[in-house]
């Protein structure tokens, strides 16, 4: 019988270590694999090719997104750059108009050198999502939830549009933000799923990874090429903690969006808040597919206060346990001002993020010290 998602985040891939009967995977801490003959090994003959933590990690993180295949990388970039290699000179990509920065960054800075066309639409509005492909569009690249502005793309409808448009598209989504527990893209009608797993996946702070799960073997075939012809591997420390990480995901999402809830309904509360995004509110844009895709809203907030830029400055440096730093999805709750910090790269560019927009990740503290360290805050304004 297949086992529920809380059963696969803490078993999927991981047996007990069949020589010492470890019940924790091993980290494996070694370069290489000895051969008792020119090409005789047991599975592993060098760790930039494969490593068994890697293994374990790899096979947990395609259980999670119900898929066959999965590859972790070095970073959540390295994931996305790896992606991008598999695109030719013509190739079109029509991505959400709004993207984490170092997303925008890659393509802008970097692809589109190399002779490949970015377009970024409003993938939230499904006609603009017809009008934006081309007949040369290879992917289409979904956020959802949105970095920063939280919007929620509609993936089984996009990818409805887009496959009927050309069977050739792939449907790329980001579920960064979301993580399985909440959405799993490809059971929706996406081709690949990407994650940070420096955030939620890893759940800690404590280590910076990428992945991409697909259930199409072609592609996964040339992505474990790029994998190991370019290398931007994870090291054996970063898959066990991730897989640590993991065991945890479904009661932290829980958490994260019981404790989020409470954040943005206090927010939308205060005199000195100007607007709240959070999906889980019955006041935002796309709530009603937040509730059809999502099992709750995420522990993600974006929200404006009625102040100038130096109040919003201000108000982000006087929080105490809201830290002000870039990242999200650990236990401890973070703040940041994306136009300044997490997405500086998009000034100028039609993806610019407001500069008064305030970016919550939403921690396990008690959900009412958290309100409070934000009241004492806003009490300054
Ligand atoms: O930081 P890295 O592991 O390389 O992941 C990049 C990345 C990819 N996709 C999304 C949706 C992300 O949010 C990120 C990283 N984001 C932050 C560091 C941030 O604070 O938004």
């Amino acid at each position: 019988m297949p086992h529920h998602f809380e059963t696969l985040a803490i078993h999927a891939g991981q047996e007990p270590d069949p020589t010492t009967g470890a019940v924790m995977t091993p980290i494996y801490q070694t370069s290489t694999f000895v051969q008792s003959g020119v090409g005789e090994h047991k599975g592993y003959e060098y760790a930039r090719t494969g490593n068994p933590t890697r293994t374990a990690l790899e096979a947990c993180l395609a259980a999670l997104e119900g898929a066959p295949f999965g590859l972790a990388f070095a970073s959540g970039m390295a994931a996305i750059d790896t992606l991008c290699k598999l695109l030719n000179p013509g190739d079109h990509v029509l991505a959400s108009n709004d993207v984490y920065g170092g997303t925008f960054r890659l393509f802008d800075k970097q692809y589109k050198k190399y002779g490949i066309e970015f377009s970024y639409a409003e993938l939230t509005d499904l006609q603009a999502v017809r009008e934006g492909l081309r007949p040369n569009t290879r992917w289409v690249w979904i956020e959802t939830p949105t970095n920063p502005r939280l919007k929620v793309v509609d993936i089984h409808a996009v990818a409805e549009i887009a496959h009927a448009h050309n069977p050739r598209i792939r449907v790329v989504v980001d579920n960064t933000f979301a993580t399985p527990y909440l959405q799993q893209p490809l059971t929706l009608g996406a081709d690949v799923v990407i994650h940070s797993t420096t955030k939620y996946l890893g759940g800690h702070s404590d280590v910076v990874g990428g992945a991409l799960v697909t259930r199409d073997e072609a592609m996964h075939e040339q992505l474990k090429f790029l994998q190991n012809a370019a290398g931007a591997v994870p090291g054996p420390l970063d898959c066990f903690l991730v897989l640590r990480g993991i065991k945890t995901l479904p009661v932290r999402m829980e958490r994260h969006g019981e404790n989020a809830l409470a954040v943005a309904q206090f927010l939308a509360d205060h005199p000195k808040v100007a607007e709240v995004i959070y999906p889980g509110l019955d006041t935002h844009p796309q709530h009603a597919v937040a509730k059809r895709q999502m099992r709750n809203g995420g522990g993600m907030i974006s929200f404006f206060i009625r102040g100038d830029a130096a109040a919003t400055r201000a108000l982000v440096a006087r929080t105490k346990l809201f830290a002000l730093a870039e990242s999200l999805g650990g236990v401890e709750s973070l703040i940041e001002l994306p136009a300044a910090m997490t997405h500086g790269s998009t000034q100028g560019s039609p993806l610019e993020v407001a500069p008064g927009l305030i970016r919550l990740s939403v921690g396990l503290e008690n959900k009412q010290d958290l309100m409070d360290d934000l009241a004492q805050a806003l009490a300054e304004v």
